[in-house]
């Protein structure tokens, strides 16, 4: 790396007093960024949340409980499904990968501040848009969170939802894009002097993956939603078979983009993992470029099995896809050698992020699997819109994703703030949780074997049905409760104001450059404190020298680091 430009100790301007608020609508700093998108990504958590809770309790009975129009238990659905997909998992680990990437790599920022700061402030116009649909006569989208032709077609949906759906969409697109963009330049040209790519950390390698796919798939979509938008607005007729037009088209052109979505969500989620299950193993990850390879395989192949989604349409290869898909497996299962192998003998602790580590890494397997049942066509003729493709979602979505979420919330938590998660409340909030995503979603596999169709607002009274939605829905409410502990514990913290530095806490074992450098990003009790945040994170460019242990010069660390970490030596090694 020939990155060799330092900052003149002067030029850190004066810090000005601006109130919190002031500041952060006009940050270009990245942790600041990164903050925003993750209090952005959790309150569409809690919107998709409540519409889920409002899906789950209209279908604790039969016949339906709450909505009396379907059309309104369409709008939920496809708004919940919205909801947790665009504004929440999305955003999510671009939030984490703009506070942490930078820093696992010794950048000062990302390339293109400024861009960034737009990149988070169209998420809330997209929101703002799609959701407006609920002022407007018919409501907002309701043809599922995939928007299908025919269904779309103006002649069923004349109201302006769908429209506002597509709209908001594209402004999320944009920001994906720009924020791809954003992280490749950065992780390619902005690496300190030393962090190869082979030494750099598996978050930051796998958000560089995610970054390629955004960049790669998104514009497909884009054109689609664009083609949707003409075909309902201007008489276009791409997807209306009536005047020559084909509406397996959308879906093709929807699931270039959103199957490689699906690893979006998921890789940023593998690389969390890869960096908590080592400090809580004590020992380094099992076979580092293994895990970087399988990445980068994933990343490739989720080019080439889009149309498993549309087995049951017949107008796709079956055998090609069904093989693609199986593949891979393969990648996936290296991946999960990798994560056996570092916990194998090592000495195991369960904090909080160890155990929603572990929570992921048995409940994707599930997803893993009964994801592999769906890829066989024989198999998806029968299970195809049934309750076991919720199931499959879930298990993935929530039961991988969420869960690393999870786990990357109470892991990163004092990097960001200083201070430690409450880990008593942290391990309630992870029972709980884990208790009740199985309650809801495992007998959604029973329900779509017994041929309960998704998307529906009721069903007849079928007494083994009824069961199992009760379940589900105990279940579900069970997860609603479960989100108490995880708000209670950083208040509950910051009362009692409790500040540790990272080099006494766990993440410090972390073989993570990242936790050499302390900015506590204190709120809320000192709320003014942030006009005093250095505007970068690091005095100087660091140098890196080896993948794990990295040494860096301790007279480039920050003054905060250097006082609260004793150094023994010249170098501090973090391992
Ligand atoms: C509180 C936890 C949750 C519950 C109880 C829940 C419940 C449900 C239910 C019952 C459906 C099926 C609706 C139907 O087909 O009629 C559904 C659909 C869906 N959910 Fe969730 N969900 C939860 C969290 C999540 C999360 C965290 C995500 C993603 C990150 C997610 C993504 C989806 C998607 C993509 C669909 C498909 C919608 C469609 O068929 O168009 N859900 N959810
Ligand atoms: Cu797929």
């Amino acid at each position: 790396m020939t990155t060799t430009a330092t900052r003149p100790a002067h030029s850190s301007p004066a810090p000005k007093r601006r109130s919190a608020i002031v500041d952060y609508l006009t940050t270009t700093d990245h942790k600041k960024i990164g903050v925003m998108y993750l209090f952005f990504s959790f309150f569409a958590f809690f919107v998709g949340g409540l519409l889920a809770l409002g899906i789950r309790t209209q279908l604790a009975a039969p016949g339906g409980t709450i909505i009396k129009d379907p059309d309104t238990y369409n709008q939920f659905f496809t708004m919940h499904a919205t909801a947790m997909l665009f504004f929440f998992i999305i955003p999510v680990w671009a939030g984490w990968g703009n506070y942490i990437v930078p820093l696992q790599i010794g950048a000062l920022d990302m390339a293109f501040p400024r861009i960034n700061a737009l990149s988070f402030w169209l998420l809330p116009a997209g929101f703002i848009t799609m959701f407006s649909g609920y002022l407007v006569k018919g409501g907002p989208a309701q043809a599922g969170w995939t928007e299908y032709p025919p269904l779309t077609d103006q002649r069923f949906l004349s109201g302006h939802g769908t429209d506002l759906w597509i709209v908001g969409l594209i402004l999320v697109g944009v920001s994906s894009t720009l924020g791809a963009i954003n992280f490749l330049v950065t992780i390619f040209k902005m690496r300190a002097p030393g962090m190869t790519m082979w030494r750099m950390p598996v978050f930051t390698w796998n958000i560089l993956v995610t970054a390629i796919l955004t960049l790669l798939a998104l514009p497909v979509l884009t054109a689609a939603l664009i083609m949707l938008f003409i075909d309902r607005n201007y008489g276009g007729s791409f997807f209306d078979p009536g005047v020559g037009g084909n509406a397996i088209l959308y879906q093709n052109l929807f699931w270039f983009y959103s199957h490689p979505a699906v690893y979006i969500m998921i890789l940023p989620a593998f690389g969390l993992i890869s960096e908590v299950l080592p400090v809580f193993s004590r020992k380094p990850l099992f076979g580092y470029k293994a895990f970087v390879l399988a990445t980068a395989a994933i990343g490739a192949l989720g080019f080439s099995v889009w149309a498993h989604h549309m087995f049951a349409t017949g107008q796709v290869l079956l055998p090609f896809f069904a093989l693609m898909t199986s593949f891979i497996a393969v990648p996936t299962g290296v991946k999960f050698f990798n994560w056996i192998a570092t916990l194998w003998q090592g000495k195991l602790t369960f904090e909080t992020p160890m155990l929603f580590a572990l929570g992921f890494l048995t409940m994707f397997l599930i997803g893993g699997i009964n994801g592999m049942f769906a890829a066989q066509p024989p198999i998806d003729y029968a299970i195809h819109d049934t309750y076991w493709i919720v199931a499959h979602i879930h298990d993935v979505l929530f039961g991988g994703s969420v869960f690393g979420v999870f786990a990357s919330i109470y892991y990163w938590y004092p990097k960001v703030t200083g201070r430690m998660m409450d880990d008593k409340l942290g391990k309630v909030h992870f029972w709980i949780t884990f208790v009740g995503f199985n309650l809801a979603f495992f007998p959604m596999h029973m329900l779509g074997l017994d041929g309960m169709p998704r998307r529906i607002a009721s069903y007849a009274a079928n007494p083994q049905w009824a069961t199992m939605n009760k379940i589900s829905t105990l279940g579900a409410y069970i997860i609603g409760i479960s989100i108490f502990p995880l708000n209670v514990a950083p208040s509950a913290m910051a009362m009692r104001g409790e500040l540790r530095f990272p080099s006494t806490v766990p993440p410090a074992r972390s073989s993570n450059f990242s936790f050499a450098v302390t900015l506590p990003m204190t709120w809320p009790s000192t709320m003014t404190d942030f006009a005093r945040i250095s505007a970068w994170s690091f005095a100087l460019v660091p140098t890196v020298s080896t993948l794990s242990g990295r040494l860096i010069r301790p007279s480039t660390l920050p003054s905060s680091v250097r006082s609260s970490a004793p150094l023994s030596s010249p170098l501090m090694e973090i391992d």
